[in-house]
């Protein structure tokens, strides 16, 4: 018997499947549908590593399923070669990024190879050949030539340690993602790309795709659609004298717009805010304005320039601004006169720049007027619908309605509040409350009705908190009441009481109790909202309008578009997103093909010039005036101008990667083509792309830079598909040993090329097959025991040929019908568990199987082929070479995944015991891969069982595989 040698096994059918081209894609294949199986490229940082693998080799399990299940499978690879780490880990060793970045892709394809992955290497994609690049640079030109893409002076967010502009997505926590330093705002003439345009679409888009919602919600909340009006605010102008008190002058000055999700709390701001930044742009515009504080403004703008947009929105930010003297700005809905203030965590780059502060109904407008005393003032009555419990408001059915108060009590002496349990509704816990009689007034009633249901007479203080209105069902009453209620405080004076009313005391009980018991005691929505109004906790949803002249009572959501009419507002739509500024002063990247003319202007480079070869140069280190090292190259810069032929320069920045990865996946359907990016023949053959597993860190960035790309060529009519992904799915992390993130630094790094001697690279993808579901973003530790496990399980089947009876034997016995039934239960389990990505649960199968037929003495042909056609995704080399020793011609992964037979595996059914208090009281007939929560709600469902469990409940549920479901009662 030969042991399993898994080096020479592996070499040489690599070498064989590179020789014979078995995965080689041709773009039609007769009778056979194509499936674009696709894994995001990987940067060629030098070195596979475990993560690496997780990303490839699984995926390679269900490509190649795929490809057994008849399908004609892409599943390509490339390398996104440009880019900071390339260029960066050049610098560090001196090394020219080019030749760093080519040695370490030819390093990395032979690590690769040694993957044993599908991949068609005939359509090898690197995006930092020129081959390649041309066409990103003619694409930038397209969209250049759309009016898409458009250099500005922004302010970056600036590294100084690796002295380039990073973007939005790249400042983690204020940090730089790359080095972690602290990243600065620095304002450079960038280049950016209209992704703001396509916000819209890019979310309606996501509507019809059928990804993971957590991915799509992920791109929502990026793209940060708001609804909301703009309204315009005059400022004054106001002289001032000697004693510096101010004197209305009334001349009108310029006019501020706000940007606000709530025009119907109009009539509550009481202040308006800028950002430092757009009150520069308005003084600069404007030279009628002028402040009495400039120097304090201009400071405050000096500091605020150099915070980052997380510290200047951070919630629990202290607040601070200043207060512009000398102008004010006119509330367009209640003509008031209020302050203007800037303040940094109003930014300049959203809405408009300014806002309208509410400080009643808004958490950081509150927290601001509170540090500045500036007024607060209610314009929102709370509306509540009470939904939970026996009282939840019957939806679609009639109300009445009426008035009432809500009383807060507190005690005398102690600090304990009343509540009151009800006996007629035992879930029911309240404050004290009553209707309002015709002819009383609130105040008159809550003084009425304590004495009347408490006895207490003496009162010490008595506050108004304002009106709640709610919505709930009256259980006693047996009708939905929509009841405004006024709130009241009241503090006892002393214990003193009058005799209170049989019929009152019989209805409910009162106790006293901390006002944190309280909080927890009340089910009355109503009630609650009550002790927040105590509490001075803003209410920040709709509700009923006060305070807001002819308006008031309305509902503050019916009551927006009548206010935005009302002070001559728009309504306008904002996004969190911004434009994606893909300018990068750095080398290693794609140079922008633009040329700067005096006489013309931006000019790009024509078609046939293209590729804008990157120039070699000797000193490719950042600089740090901002400019790209590629403005050192004189010779490369200066050049003649398309147009007018007269001398011009080139454009010296360097595309971000993120431009470079926005299209690769269509060069994939047609990688040599020399005269367009691809051609739309070949792309139909493929796009969109069926399936695309990549990492949950490029859900906002790579995803959405790539969705907005393909809805722009396709705006000009370039591909046919308006969306490049079918189907997406994030994988999860595999840990260290130690549970950590595997990193040099802490010595949990675990080396593939070593496991690949040692062990083998089909142990290592089986491995990790098992560690976890694929399809769930999840950490998985790895461990050396697991490893170690999976080898064994390898050798086992490697083993299992000895087993392997001959057809000429004359003691041959007939088929295990037990081993058949496991069989046909393997291929289905199997073959469905890959196609939802389980595969971990498919390796449990694999390995059921596997110790069955170790136990029999003898096993057929036709069940060990079977066995290696399953095990073929997972450990391609181990399969193929047994496969070829059975005397096969063809490779195994040509062949077809086997079909099973639904009545055998029918008859592999399980019997489970249901216990219940230690008594067996039925029995389950369930399929033999049966999971537990199958067997319990089953087990639940049963009248044996429900018999059982009137009156009493489940306490506890234990389950012994495959025998007994035992079920605990109270
Ligand atoms: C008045 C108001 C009252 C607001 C209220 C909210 C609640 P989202 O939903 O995230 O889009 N805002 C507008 N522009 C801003 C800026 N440049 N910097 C900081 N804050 C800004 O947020 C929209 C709300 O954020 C707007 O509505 C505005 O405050 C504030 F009870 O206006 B609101
Ligand atoms: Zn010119």
């Amino acid at each position: 018997m030969k042991e399993y040698n898994h080096k020479k096994i592996e070499k040489k059918w690599q070498r064989e499947w590179a020789k014979s081209k078995i995965y080689k894609t041709t773009d039609k294949n007769k009778g056979k549908k194509n499936f674009y199986t696709l894994v995001e490229i990987p940067y060629p940082s030098g070195n596979l590593h475990v993560g690496h693998w997780y990303a490839f080799s699984v995926p390679d399990i269900f490509a190649r399923y795929k490809r057994m299940s008849g399908e004609n499978v892409m599943f390509p690879i490339g390398f996104d070669a440009f880019g900071l780490p390339a260029e960066n880990a050049a610098i560090k060793k001196g090394l020219n990024p080019r030749k760093w970045t080519y040695d370490n892709i030819k390093y990395m394809e032979n690590q690769l190879q040694s993957m044993g992955a599908s991949f068609d290497w005939s359509r090898k994609v690197v995006t930092a050949d020129p081959e390649y690049y041309r066409f990103t640079q003619w694409m930038f030109n397209q969209f250049f030539k759309n009016g898409l893409a458009y250099q500005k002076k922004t302010p970056a967010n600036w590294c100084p340690s690796c002295k380039t502009v990073l973007a939005n997505e790249q400042v983690v926590d204020g940090k730089c993602e790359r080095c972690d330093s602290k990243v600065e705002k620095k304002e450079i003439l960038q280049w950016n790309l209209k992704i703001t345009d396509y916000a819209e679409r890019l979310l309606s888009g996501l509507d019809n795709l059928s990804w993971p919602e957590p991915i799509k919600n992920s791109q929502r909340n990026w793209i940060g659609k708001s609804d909301g009006a703009e309204i315009e605010f005059q400022l004054l102008a106001f002289s001032f004298q000697k004693d510096s008190k101010l004197k209305a002058k009334s001349q009108k000055l310029a006019a501020i717009k706000v940007f606000t999700t709530r025009p119907d709390t109009i009539f509550g701001a009481t202040y308006l805010v800028i950002s430092p930044e757009k009150f520069q742009e308005k003084l600069r515009e404007n030279s009628e304005l002028r402040i009495m504080n400039y120097e304090e403004v201009r400071k405050y703008t000096e500091q605020t320039k150099k915070k980052t947009e997380i510290e200047r929105t951070a919630e629990g930010k202290v607040k601070t601004g200043v207060e512009l003297k000398g102008i004010k700005a006119v509330n367009p809905a209640s003509n008031e006169e209020i302050p203007v203030w800037i303040a940094d965590h109003v930014l300049p780059q959203y809405g408009t720049g300014a806002i309208m502060a509410v400080p009643a109904h808004d958490e950081r407008d509150f927290q601001f007027a509170k540090k500045y005393n500036l007024p607060i003032r209610q314009v929102i009555e709370p509306s509540l619908i009470q939904t939970a419990g026996s009282s939840a408001f019957k939806q679609g059915e009639n109300f009445v309605e009426g008035n009432s108060v809500i009383v807060i009590i507190k005690h005398w002496s102690e600090d304990k509040y009343l509540g009151l349990r009800w006996r007629e509704a035992p879930d029911w816990g309240t404050l004290l409350t009553g209707g309002i009689e015709e002819g009383m007034t609130a105040e008159e009633t809550a003084r009425k009705e304590v004495l009347e249901e408490t006895g207490y007479k003496n009162f010490k203080k008595i506050l108004d908190l304002g009106k709640t209105h709610v919505k709930f069902y009256h259980g006693p009453k047996k009708i939905n009441k929509f009841v405004h209620a006024d709130v009241f405080y009241v503090e006892l004076q002393d214990g003193e009481c009058v005799e209170v009313d049989e019929l009152e005391k019989n209805r409910h009980e009162p106790v006293w109790m901390t006002l944190e018991k309280l909080e927890s005691f009340l089910t009355a929505i109503a009630h609650q909202q009550a002790i927040k109004s105590l509490k001075g906790i803003i209410y920040s949803n709709t509700g009923l309008l006060t305070n807001s002249g002819k308006f008031n009572s309305l509902d503050s959501e019916e009551a927006k578009n009548e206010i935005i009419k009302f002070v001559g507002g728009t309504k306008k739509t904002t996004y969190k997103l911004r434009d994606w500024g893909v300018s990068r002063q750095r080398y290693w990247g794609v140079p922008i093909p633009i040329i700067h003319c005096e006489k013309c202007g931006q000019v790009p480079v024509p078609d046939k010039d293209l590729p804008v070869k990157l120039p070699e140069i000797k000193d490719y280190l950042p600089r740090d005036d901002g400019k790209s090292p590629l403005a050192k190259a004189e010779k490369w810069v200066k050049t003649k101008c398309p147009k007018c032929k007269g001398k011009a320069e080139r454009e010296t920045d360097t595309l971000d990667t993120f431009v470079d990865s926005s299209w690769y996946f269509l060069r994939y359907t047609d990688p040599k083509n020399k005269k367009e990016f691809a051609s739309k023949k070949k792309m139909e053959n493929w796009m969109p792309v069926d399936f695309y597993s990549g990492g949950a860190e490029h859900n906002t960035m790579h995803l959405l830079y790539s969705r907005f790309w393909q809805k722009a060529l396709y705006d000009s009519g370039l591909v046919k598909d308006e969306e490049p992904y079918k189907m997406r799915m994030n994988r999860g992390l595999i840990l260290g040993p130690d549970g950590n993130k595997m990193s040099k630094s802490k010595g949990n790094v675990v080396d593939p090329d070593e496991i690949v001697r040692n062990l083998g690279a089909d142990t290592i993808r089986m491995y990790l097959a098992f560690i976890g579901p694929f399809n769930e973003v999840g950490s998985f530790p790895w461990s050396t025991d697991g490893i170690v496990g999976v080898r064994r399980f390898l050798e086992k089947v490697w083993n299992l040929k000895n087993k392997l009876q001959m057809t000429n034997d004359k003691t041959q016995k007939k088929a295990n019908p037990e081993i058949e039934n496991l069989m046909h239960q393997t291929i289905k389990k199997v073959g469905e568990d890959i196609e939802s990505l389980k595969m971990n649960t498919a390796v449990s199968q694999l390995m059921i199987f596997v110790n069955a037929l170790t136990k029999q003495e003898k096993i057929f042909r036709k069940e060990f082929e079977i066995l290696l056609l399953l095990l073929a995704p997972f450990a391609p080399h181990l399969t193929e070479e047994l496969w070829h020793k059975l005397g096969n011609p063809r490779s195994i992964h040509l062949t077809l995944w086997p079909k099973y037979d639904q009545s055998k595996i029918q008859g592999s059914k399980t019997k489970i015991g249901i216990q219940i208090d230690g008594k067996i009281r039925d029995i389950l007939e369930v399929e033999n891969d049966a999971s537990e929560d199958e067997i319990k709600s089953k087990a639940l469902e049963s009248e044996a069982v429900k018999k059982w469990l009137a009156n009493r409940e489940v306490k506890k549920i234990i389950y012994i595989k495959g025998k007994i479901l035992s079920i605990v009662l109270t």
